[in-house]
């Protein structure tokens, strides 16, 4: 199985609510659909997910503010999921929509639960999961953000090759993408960490994300690819060589 965390910044422009770049998610599908092995993809929450996410601070947000939040939360990134999967669909794709709130739940911002037995029973049927960033239950916080990252922690296990769609060539170090990115490596300056918009938002800093890719690189092949550029995320699909920074802890 191979596994993609198609980025909000990819999808969407993040300075603009409610934004969505449907000529590129239609390209993305279309590279998607040449995938030698089974997908399950990930997508982030973007100009759909983070306006509302940052307004009402949803990683501490007050009691009282928690309904509202929620629900506001919650549709906007149902409208963005709902945009990308008709876009999967009509490219050929048998997508079909888990939102990562209804599978996980968190205490006091950590996971602490996520059901991987339906996306590997929906990809046994032959359909594609697709699965979101989203608000999800937290037994201290009421609410808190489960973040796309989040789900692609805990999914990795279970994939042979796990693909981060970036704005980006790959992992900078010292102005420069490299072409194998390992631990040695760390830290990156400020600059380097900044050139995916991705990092700047509610979910986390570049370092966190870093640290979770080469996480993941112990049980999987690990990409960071621009999905800005046509054809990079289809070689890696087709195990095609590209320019792209493989991660290796
Ligand atoms: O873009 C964030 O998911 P991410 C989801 O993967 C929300 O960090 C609700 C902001």
């Amino acid at each position: 199985m191979i596994l993609i965390k198609l980025g909000g910044s990819v999808l969407t422009d993040k300075s603009i609510p409610f934004s969505f770049d449907k000529e590129v998610t239609r390209r993305l599908s279309v590279e998607l659909t040449e995938a030698d092995d089974s997908v399950i993809i990930v997508h982030g929450g973007g100009s759909f997910g983070h306006p509302g996410a940052e307004r009402y601070g949803l990683n501490t947000v007050k009691p009282r503010d928690i309904p509202k939040a929620t629900a506001q939360v919650q549709r906007d990134m149902r409208k963005l999921n709902r945009i990308i999967i008709d876009i999967m669909i009509e490219e050929g794709i048998h997508a079909v929509s888990i939102p990562g709130g209804t599978v996980t739940k968190y205490r006091d911002g950590n996971m602490i639960s996520f059901n991987e037995d339906i996306f590997m029973d929906y990809l046994s049927l032959g359909t594609t999961p697709i699965t979101f960033g989203d608000v999800a239950l937290d037994e201290k916080r009421g609410v808190t953000i489960c973040s796309g990252d989040d789900i692609m922690a805990r999914l990795a296990p279970l994939a042979d090759r796990t693909i981060f769609v970036t704005n980006v060539d790959g992992i900078f170090k010292n102005g420069k993408t490299v072409d194998v990115f390992t631990e040695g490596m760390l830290p990156l300056t400020t600059e380097d960490m900044h050139r995916d918009k991705e990092c700047i938002d509610v979910t986390g800093s570049m370092e966190r994300k870093l640290k979770l890719m080469l996480n993941m690189s112990e049980h999987c092949e690990t990409y960071v690819v621009n999905g800005l550029k046509p054809g990079r995320l289809n070689s890696l699909l087709t195990n095609k060589k590209t320019s792209c920074t493989r991660v290796e802890r």
